[in-house]
């Protein structure tokens, strides 16, 4: 397989960049007391989303996890209308009322993050169904946790989309743990794709912080979903950075040795680094994307804060499709 044009290095190095500066930005204000809600943050895999939704059409859909900001930045969300959600107000994709784990844009293929787990495979697979009955060669993504693997929905959902031979790719973002347990704690079969096996469909793993990799796994599932060939489950060997959530630390549950070894193998350095090496781009250039999307931030930032929040009598607005109230 060839590797991705220099252009487009570029451009997955952007979103990867996007995806940690909102995240640690919106760490900080979280820690300042300036975001209510929840947050888990997803520093460190970036090159998973990233890498997967490279190979999307605008019009094709992905279904997201309560650690879902990189998806959603991935797959062509605004910084903007994000930070407004995570603030509350009225300017965010779901007017403030959804907050981390509930931002969906259906104009933009993305069905929602969502704060049950294991939740968003069976929805990918209806979006594929879908795009299957009414011939739209479009394709669903479902991201999911290691820990969703463990869910009876995962089999089920593996199952129909394997016999219905739906357009869908399963990527699993096997972080090594499920909250604070550790994934050979919960489960005996830690290389994930080999479960694909015994629905009929491939299976691949993939080094999850090698964008490469991700990329051209993801780019031969969608080809094979596109023409009919049906889903396939990849396995994503990755890891996040910070704890759980934002209120743990990560240090009980894992020791710093482990954290270090794995921030070695920092996904945005690694494709720096081919960048400048092999691809000869200069640092001050990468340097300079850094910077731009910083100054976009801060505006994404001010426009968040000064937006309004929902009235009150809002709250009972928008519960159900088509306006209908109870
Ligand atoms: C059905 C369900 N069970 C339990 C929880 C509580 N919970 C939230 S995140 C999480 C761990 C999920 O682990 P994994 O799927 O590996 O995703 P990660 O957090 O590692 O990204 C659990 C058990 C939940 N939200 N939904
Ligand atoms: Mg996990």
């Amino acid at each position: 397989m060839p590797r991705p044009s220099k252009e487009l290095m570029l451009q997955m190095y952007r979103k990867m960049m996007e995806i940690r500066q909102f995240e640690e930005a919106a760490s900080e204000l979280y820690q300042r007391g300036e975001l209510p809600g929840f947050l888990h943050l997803y520093i460190g895999e970036e090159a998973t989303a990233v890498g997967v939704c490279s190979n999307l059409n605008d019009d094709d859909y992905i279904t997201s996890t309560h650690r879902g900001h990189g998806h959603f930045i991935a797959k062509g969300g605004k910084r903007d209308r994000m930070m407004a959600e995570l603030f509350a107000k009225t300017t965010g994709y779901c007017k403030g009322k959804g907050g981390s784990m509930h931002i969906a844009d259906v104009s933009l293929g993305i069905l929602g993050a969502n704060g049950v787990v294991g939740a968003g495979i069976p929805m990918a697979n209806g979006a594929a169904l879908s795009a299957k009955m009414q011939g739209t060669k479009k394709v669903a993504v479902a991201f999911f946790g290691d820990g969703a693997t463990n869910q009876g929905v995962f089999h089920e959902s593996l199952n129909l989309a394997a016999v219905w031979e739906l357009p869908e790719i399963l990527v699993c973002e096997n972080n090594q743990y499920g909250m604070g347990t550790p994934q050979r704690e919960h489960q005996k079969v830690t290389d994930i794709s080999i479960r694909a096996e015994s629905y009929g469909m491939p299976g691949i793993r993939v080094d999850g912080n090698n964008i490469f990799e991700v990329y051209d796994a993801t780019y031969e599932a969608v080809e094979r979903a596109r023409n009919g060939g049906g889903p396939t489950l990849i396995d994503c060997n990755t890891y996040r950075f910070r704890g759980h959530h934002i209120g743990d630390p990560g240090t009980s549950y894992r020791d710093r040795t482990e954290v270090e070894e794995w921030q070695k193998r920092d996904p945005i350095a690694y494709l720096k680094k081919v960048l400048v090496e092999e691809e000869s781009v200069a640092e001050t250039d990468l340097e300079a994307i850094d910077q731009e999307l910083r100054d976009d931030l801060e505006a994404a930032i001010d426009f968040a804060r000064s937006s309004p929040s929902p009235r009150p009598e809002d709250a009972l607005e928008d519960l159900y499709a088509g306006g209908i109230r109870p």
